[in-house]
């Protein structure tokens, strides 16, 4: 069987054992990371997703495949991230929003951030309003970004947006948005300036948005 299959099954398996030596694997056959990432752990995920929507699979099922997948972007993270960045593009607040557990994707936007030289503080999950503006106060960051991956918990994002308003300083910072339901149009009815559908369209947006932001 194809490398790139064998990480999709043990993923969907939720075999987190047994993972380390396939990635190792396909590292070793000079897979493009991205390959591994988006055509077998990605895809995985959203097939483990679907399966639990139908009732095929149950929650146990889709922790296991999330410990799998985050057990292999352990082994990935180090090969990712480029060296010697002198000096920072910019700074990123990211977290995930107010209700929402899910970080794999956020993490995964945090890694390739990084990799692009962009600094990034990482406010993890469930994140209540006050904790990005608290955030942005100390941190004065460039752009503050939003994970969600829960229809429900996407509502909070008005008022997200609002902590940030009524604390004066929307107008500081660029805003940006994803997940896994998250759509463009979505981004555009709350007037979020960047939204993208994956972690490297993700950095390459933050990276356009910054040199712009500069002129
Ligand atoms: C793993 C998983 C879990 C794990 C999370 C573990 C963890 N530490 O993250 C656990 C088991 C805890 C979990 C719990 C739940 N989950 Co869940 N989960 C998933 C699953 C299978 C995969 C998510 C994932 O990691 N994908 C892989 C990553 C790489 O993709 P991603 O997150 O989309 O991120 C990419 C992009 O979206 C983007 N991106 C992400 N963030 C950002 C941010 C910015 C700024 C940008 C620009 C881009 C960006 O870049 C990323 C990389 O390319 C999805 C299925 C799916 N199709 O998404 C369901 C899913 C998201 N879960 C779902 C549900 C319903 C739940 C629960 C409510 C279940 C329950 N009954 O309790 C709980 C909610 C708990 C809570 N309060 O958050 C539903 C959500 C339905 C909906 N639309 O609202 C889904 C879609 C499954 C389904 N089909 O029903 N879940």
């Amino acid at each position: 069987m194809a490398i790139l299959d064998e990480i999709y099954d043990t993923t969907v398996k939720g075999a987190y054992k047994e993972i380390e030596p396939l990635i190792l694997q396909a590292l070793d056959q000079n897979i493009e990371i991205n390959d591994i990432i988006n055509n077998s752990l990605s895809k995985a995920m959203i097939y483990v997703g679907d399966k639990f929507s139908t009732g095929e699979l149950y929650m146990p099922d889709m922790l296991l495949s999330a410990k799998t997948m985050k057990a292999a972007m352990e082994i990935l993270k180090p090969h990712m991230k480029k060296e010697n960045h002198i000096t920072e593009k910019g700074t990123i607040v990211i977290g995930t929003v107010k209700g929402d557990l899910h970080d794999i994707g956020k993490n995964l936007v945090i890694t390739m951030a990084e990799g692009q030289g962009l600094k990034v503080i990482d406010l993890g999950i469930d994140v209540d309003y006050p904790k990005f503006v608290e955030a942005i106060k100390e941190n004065n960051p460039d752009i503050v970004a939003f994970s969600g991956l829960l229809t429900t918990t996407l509502g909070n994002i008005p008022a997200h947006i609002k902590a940030i308003a009524d604390a004066g300083l929307r107008d500081k910072v660029i805003l940006a948005v994803g997940g896994a339901p998250v759509t463009r149009e979505f981004a555009d009815r709350y007037g979020i300036e960047l939204y993208a559908p994956d972690a490297s369209t993700a950095a390459k947006e933050f990276v356009k948005a910054l040199e712009a932001k500069k002129g």
